[in-house]
């Protein structure tokens, strides 16, 4: 294509110049000819204008020989820059008639054919046109290799992104996605010792949420202070020391919040956000219990330093019993002073009871006047099985500081849940089998959280009732008809990939065998697919939890989401999926709910057990009702969840 433009608008140049009557033949043929070659290989460097463009250029916008000109396509810019060799800027065709070249061939007053020698002239520079066009082609037809590969590269990168995919796997061949998240996870890791924390982009739809520069900003602070505060630094052993004395000697140059493992894996990693987030608002470091299971399921966040809390840890033993009659129990310190709080001494450890059946003192840890005195303790153990962050939005001091962070304050546990839960190498395994076997060819994913919390084994046909309702009403899932064996052609169908998620099998088999024995009305095929059914919850069995994350995580991969109330394993998914799900609502009487299901206000979890308590008036208030971005949950009329202001309520 390149060479035969370049013919083209050299001869049509040509031709121009001749039929305008434009040259001016002079004494002889070899004249004419020096000329024509000086016209075709003149060497001269354009111009440059003040804005870095080439002036001169012969084709302008209007056909015209423009003095200022812009490149009028960007695909004439791409052939000039294929043609880079040495003499480039020599050889460059688009400065071919530059303006000195072209006032001496015009003269207006002579006109062509008034004289035989002329004729003759003319046509002797027809044939040399005609050679040197052949020469030409020639030079341009047989570029060196690079030049060809030059081509070959730009024309790949020109390739148009592929628009209106789903399929997140097949895209990222085709599309580098942002595998850092916009830049909330740091570049520094060893990809291979953690593959899902740069691969799980691939996977994703793009959301549209972005970090806040801030809360980038905060991270690299953070990991900072980790890398300095860490397990074994000179600075954590020098705060260990103080542990081990019992004795507070002043303030330390890192301070801890050290997180227990306590609960199901939902809670767990809801809790650990939690915990992350509070020790970023107050400068802390976070140091994570790995109980039995954490580091089988969680690859490390922060570069360089481990998050694990040593096991030599001296409290450590003592974690199983921390309760809130222990004497380390804020709550319970607090419920036994007599003083006022600036005699009271400063503990180089507490313990914060923040479980879901913490008492009114164990709630004093939401109030300012205690987050003052908590500042000065070195190391916080905190044993929670809750998202508490909604009630952290509540606390004056942190209020600015959460608005910085979190301009759209429903991505709270979106961006923690992403910047922190990568799921080991083990997991990464059965979640990527998985999708690609069951839900990457799918036009559509759709994920069903089920969670009863009714006792007796199931499954309830009230449940499987109630999920069908919603799904059908909510037009999640097409109808099926009963009446046809068969609807619409074969093979051209949209297909939809249903990932249910259970302790039992029994709604996924109900589902699926109504799919297989009925069309649907919509001709759509429907595939329902469950990864295990673990009947019970069971602790401390790794192959269990590694099936619950994957689950989790696999649920956070589909493009429509259904969960169940009060779960927070559905919590999670949508979180980390950046998903607001229809809610099932919990059924009373074992009797299906009317309406089925709702969508939610806002991807975030709900804080089970916030506490009602006006800290200054050291009263009881609705606190779902202090803020515009603090509601009641959907699922839990008592529960807190965090909404963005523009959200419908
Ligand atoms: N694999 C799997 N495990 C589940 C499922 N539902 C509950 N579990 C197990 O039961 C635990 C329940 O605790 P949690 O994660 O807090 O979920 P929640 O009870 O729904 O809030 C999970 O961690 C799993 O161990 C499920 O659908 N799939
Ligand atoms: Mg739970």
């Amino acid at each position: 294509m390149a060479a035969g433009s370049y013919d083209a608008m050299i001869l049509l140049f040509v031709m121009k110049v001749i039929l305008s009557e434009e040259i001016e033949v002079r004494s002889s043929q070899s004249n004419t000819a020096t000329r024509l070659i000086k016209l075709l290989f003149c060497r001269n460097t354009p111009a440059i204008d003040p804005n870095g463009r080439r002036s001169g250029y012969p084709f302008g916008p209007n056909g015209t020989s423009a003095g200022s000109w812009q490149y009028p396509d960007e695909r004439f810019a791409n052939m000039k820059r294929v043609k880079k060799t040495p003499d480039d800027d020599d050889d460059d065709l688009a400065s071919l008639p530059d303006s000195d070249t072209h006032t001496v061939l015009v003269d207006p007053d002579r006109k062509l054919g008034s004289n035989p020698m002329r004729l003759m002239g003319i046509i002797v520079v027809c044939l040399m046109v005609v050679s040197v066009l052949f020469s030409v082609s020639v030079v341009l037809s047989d570029l060196p290799s690079d030049s060809i590969w030059e081509l070959s590269e730009k024309r790949v990168l020109e390739v148009e992104p592929r628009q209106g995919s789903e399929d997140g796997v097949s895209q990222s061949t085709e599309v580098p996605k942002d595998k850092l998240l916009g830049g909330l996870l740091s570049a520094g890791f060893d990809e291979g010792s953690c593959l899902s924390r740069y691969q799980s982009v691939k996977y994703r739809k793009e959301v549209s949420h972005k970090p806040s520069s801030y809360l980038i900003s905060r991270l690299r602070r953070y990991e900072a202070l980790h890398k300095q505060c860490g397990p074994y630094t000179e600075s954590y052993n020098k705060t260990l020391e103080q542990l081990k004395s019992g004795h507070y000697t002043g303030p330390s140059e890192c301070n801890y919040v050290v997180w227990v493992s306590f609960s199901g894996l939902g809670n767990r990693i809801l809790s650990l956000a939690s915990s992350f987030l509070y020790a970023l608002l107050t400068n802390r470091v976070l140091l994570v219990d790995p109980g039995v299971d954490v580091a089988d399921l969680l690859c490390e966040p922060f570069p360089e330093v481990s998050w694990f809390l040593p096991p030599d840890f001296p409290l450590k033993n003592q974690f199983n019993q921390f309760n809130q009659e222990s004497p380390e129990c804020y709550g319970k310190m607090l419920k036994n002073i007599t003083i006022t709080n600036s005699n009271r001494l400063t503990p180089p450890s507490v313990y914060l009871h923040l479980v879901h059946d913490y008492n009114d003192h164990d709630k004093l840890f939401f109030c300012d006047e205690e987050q003052t005195f908590l500042q000065k303790v070195p190391w916080l153990i905190v044993k929670t099985d809750n998202y508490f962050i909604p009630s952290l939005f509540l606390i004056p001091s942190f209020e600015q500081e959460l608005s910085k962070l979190f301009p759209k304050k429903d991505t709270v546990f979106h961006f923690m849940g992403r910047y922190l839960f990568h799921p080991t190498n083990q997991v990464w395994g059965l979640i990527t089998r998985y999708y690609e076997s069951y839900l990457a060819k799918a036009d559509e994913r759709i994920g069903i959280q089920i969670r009863v919390f009714d006792t007796g084994t199931g499954p309830f046909q009230h449940v499987l009732d109630q999920i069908l309702a919603c799904t059908v009403k909510e037009n999640l899932l097409p109808e099926i008809n009963r009446e046809q064996h068969i609807i619409g052609p074969s093979g051209t169908q949209k297909s939809k990939a249903v990932l249910m998620t259970s302790l039992s099998s029994g709604y996924f088999e109900k589902v699926r065998e109504m799919y297989w024995e009925y069309p649907t009305v919509t001709g759509e095929v429907v595939g329902i697919y469950q990864p295990s059914h673990e009947e019970y919850q069971q602790t401390e069995k790794q192959m269990h939890n590694r099936k619950a994350w994957t689950e989790m995580y696999l649920l956070s991969l589909t493009d429509v989401l259904v969960t169940s109330s009060w779960s927070t394993f559905g919590y999670v998914a949508q979180g980390l999926g950046g998903l607001k799900p229809w809610i099932l609502y919990k059924p009373e009487n074992r009797t299906t709910p009317n309406p089925p299901c709702r969508r939610a206000m806002s991807m975030e979890p709900c804080f089970h057990a916030p506490p009602f308590y006006d800290c200054k008036a050291k009263i009881g208030v609705d606190t779902g009702a202090l803020v515009p971005h603090v509601r009641h949950c959907e699922d839990m009329s008592w529960g807190l969840k965090l909404v963005d202001h523009h959200d419908e309520l």
